[in-house]
């Protein structure tokens, strides 16, 4: 599908930033237009791929270009003071091709995480296509004030978009020996689940014989839906070279695995099977309880002759027993050069994230701490119902 995506403060430039890469690595053609938006000058100098006159340095008259120093309240009023010119650059990308915006930001600072959500509420106001958030959780030995300004924010973000898809920098494994390393080991994770699941939906502008089964942006559109909290599953596995009679082929157009490559469209299907298993049994963007998933959608990715209709059903039915959700999409994203299989698992409207309700615990602590008498939205609301009973 064809994204407008703005990124909000650093973590949310380096994001994007990120993305554009996989979208050019792969010629995918999902990012149709880029924003970079910041309070921080020095930031702003620090992208790659977004282009210079795209990038935005905002409240000037609030921070003098260096940044709020972790203060949402700031970062609020910053980006506010330059809405209405956001909004014109936003609009100058917008085209009749859009099918979503994409609002990228951490929500542990202060520039995205105070500013993502003013630049969500516009953006709803004036457009029927749908705002997607893109929200980084803060992991817990960040401390307080993260944790503080993460529960505030993701209030407002989820209120401001359609939908926002949450990675938690505290689950993510890295290898990395500074934070710095670490992040560029995260981000290219966030551009790989990310980039796969958005660039799928961008497929359907190709018409190929295998078009009914690929997923296009509408499935996405409608997994996504209209309010509430994402998490993506994700596994890929390497084809072995030299073998590529993988049946999905067979299976498409003959309806069944019957013929010479019996043993091979067996195994197309096996590992579409247990690929599916591992996305959505191992570790997500936002560890969460899948059985509280309202909507799912499963895409496999790699050669067309690898991708199973046959596994793709039966991951389909697994995924519908595991979650307990009776709303599953799946669909495939031929991608004729890859030397992968993949399976992201998309799991949305989620209703019990336990990191949601620990990050909340902080933030109500830290509140009460502090002397100053702020308004602090107690409740979380992110289930599809948000009638909050327990
Ligand atoms: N995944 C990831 N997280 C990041 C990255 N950089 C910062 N973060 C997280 O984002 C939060 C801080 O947000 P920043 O984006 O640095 O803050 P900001 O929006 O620039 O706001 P200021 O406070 O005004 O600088 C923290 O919780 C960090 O863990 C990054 O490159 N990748
Ligand atoms: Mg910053």
């Amino acid at each position: 599908m064809k994204l407008a995506i703005v990124g909000v403060g650093q973590a949310g430039g380096k994001i994007l930033d990120q993305l554009i890469e996989y979208d050019r690595t792969r010629n995918t053609g999902f990012v149709s237009h880029a924003i970079a938006v910041n309070s921080a000058k020095t930031d702003l100098m620090g992208l790659t791929h977004v282009p210079e006159s795209n990038r935005m340095l905002v409240g000037g008259s609030v921070v003098s270009g260096h940044g709020t120093g972790t203060d949402p309240e700031a970062g609020r009023e910053c980006v506010q003071e330059d809405i209405h010119e956001i909004v014109d650059a936003i609009g100058r990308a917008a085209t009749s091709e859009t099918d979503a915006f994409l609002l990228i930001a951490g929500l542990g600072g202060g520039t995205g995480s105070g500013g993502a959500p003013v630049i969500g509420e516009r953006l709803g106001e004036i457009y029927t296509e749908p705002v997607y958030g893109l929200g980084i959780l803060p992991s817990t030995d960040e401390g307080g004030i993260y944790n503080r300004n993460a529960a505030n924010s993701l209030q407002r973000f989820v209120r401001s978009t359609d939908s926002v898809l949450l990675f938690d920098n505290g689950s993510a494994r890295t290898g990395g020996e500074t934070l710095s390393e670490g992040y560029t080991e995260i981000n290219d994770e966030i551009a790989t689940r990310f980039g796969t699941l958005f660039s799928a939906g961008e497929l359907d502008t190709l018409s190929g014989d295998v078009a009914e089964s690929v997923v296009d942006s509408s499935e996405i559109i409608n997994t996504l839906g209209s309010s509430g909290i994402t998490s993506i599953g994700y596994a890929s596995e390497p084809i072995e070279t030299g073998n590529d009679s993988g049946g999905g082929l067979l299976d498409r157009f003959l309806g069944s695995d019957d013929g010479d490559d019996l043993q091979s469209a067996g195994d197309a299907t096996n590992r579409i099977t247990s690929l599916v298993r591992r996305a959505t049994l191992g570790e997500l963007t936002l560890p969460c309880n899948r059985e509280s998933t309202t909507r799912a959608l499963l895409i496999v990715s790699g050669p067309p002759d690898h991708l199973s209709r046959k596994g793709i059903d039966s991951a389909r039915s697994w995924l519908e027993t595991e979650t307990g959700c009776r709303e599953v999409r799946a669909g495939d994203y031929p991608l004729p050069d890859e030397d992968r299989v993949a399976a992201l698992v998309v799991l949305s409207g989620l209703t019990d994230v336990p990191r949601i309700d620990e990050i909340q615990g902080t933030a109500i602590e830290s509140e009460a701490e502090s002397d100053d008498e702020g308004e602090f939205e107690s409740l979380i609301e992110y289930g599809d119902d948000g009638d909050g009973e327990e």
